[in-house]
């Protein structure tokens, strides 16, 4: 068995959702309105961008009213304390395009399917930093490009930073994945790929998830409670 100082930990919407903000795959809120494979995919901006727009608008303005939880203020508290050296490393991959992580102090975080507070040139690529709607975004500041998009990784696109992701893993000697229903690729193939290099894999999920089989161990419980009980 490696020793455990290289941790990569994955985290999904069940992380955030303590906080209000709701998840994709559960009963309730905004999912039941729209289907997320039929707004989160380059052809529904394609064919509705007003509907995307509209949709993304209202999720980046409602960051304004939630805050990080205890399973967010212990991960920034592990983060705090974990080394950076030889021995030791840290990242923080998560799928949410909230910023939670960083409200609650995180600083290695990397967010591969990108985030409600950053605007997208869909032309040439440019990513600036937003706050407000983008339903009236004016024209991209570098190549004049009419309508910026969120800069979120929908069905089909590539996610952010997989050769930095797949680097970690291969390194991890702990995987743990917090909130995550394992059915969206390639966060899901994480598991298998960090336990093929060696890595000692964990679950905190409300639930058992698509992919719990796959971990050495799965914890069942809300990430309020399972992530400080871990971290600590
Ligand atoms: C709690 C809790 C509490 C609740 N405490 N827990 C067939 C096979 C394999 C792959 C494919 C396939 N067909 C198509 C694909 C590819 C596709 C895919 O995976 N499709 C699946 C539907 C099968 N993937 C892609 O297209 C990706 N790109 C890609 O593959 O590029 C090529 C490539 C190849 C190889 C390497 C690299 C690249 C892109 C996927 C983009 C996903 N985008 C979204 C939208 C982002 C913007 C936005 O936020 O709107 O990302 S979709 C949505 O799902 C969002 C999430 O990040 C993602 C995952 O959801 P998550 O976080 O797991 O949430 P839920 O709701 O599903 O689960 C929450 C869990 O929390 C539940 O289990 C609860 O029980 C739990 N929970 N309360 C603890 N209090
Ligand atoms: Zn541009």
């Amino acid at each position: 068995m490696k020793q455990t100082g290289n941790i990569v930990v994955l985290t999904g919407a069940g992380i955030s959702a303590e906080s209000g903000i709701d998840t994709f795959r559960d009963a309730g809120g905004l999912w039941e309105k729209h289907r997320i494979e039929d707004v989160a995919t380059p052809e529904a901006f394609a064919r509705n961008s007003a509907l995307v727009q509209g949709f993304y608008d209202a999720r980046r303005a409602a960051l304004d009213t939630v805050e990080p939880n205890a399973a967010h203020d212990a991960l920034a508290r592990l983060d705090a304390r974990w080394p950076d050296d030889e021995k030791h490393s840290l990242l923080i991959v998560t799928q949410n395009v909230d910023d939670l992580h960083e409200r609650a102090g995180a600083r290695r975080v990397l967010h591969m399917h990108g985030e409600l507070r950053s605007a997208l040139c869909g032309h040439c690529g440019v990513r600036t930093p937003w706050q407000g709607a983008l339903a009236d975004a004016p024209p991209c500041e570098a190549c004049g490009a009419p309508a910026l998009r969120p800069d979120v990784v929908w069905f089909g696109e590539m996610p952010y930073q997989m050769p930095r992701i797949y680097q970690a893993l291969a390194k991890a000697d702990l995987f743990v994945s917090i909130g995550t229903s394992g059915a969206v690729y390639p966060a899901a193939g994480f598991v298998q790929e960090a336990a093929a290099y060696g890595a000692r894999t964990l679950e905190l999920n409300l639930e058992r998830s698509e992919g719990s089989h796959w971990f050495d161990e799965s914890r069942q419980g809300r990430a309020g409670e399972l992530v400080p009980a871990w971290v600590e």
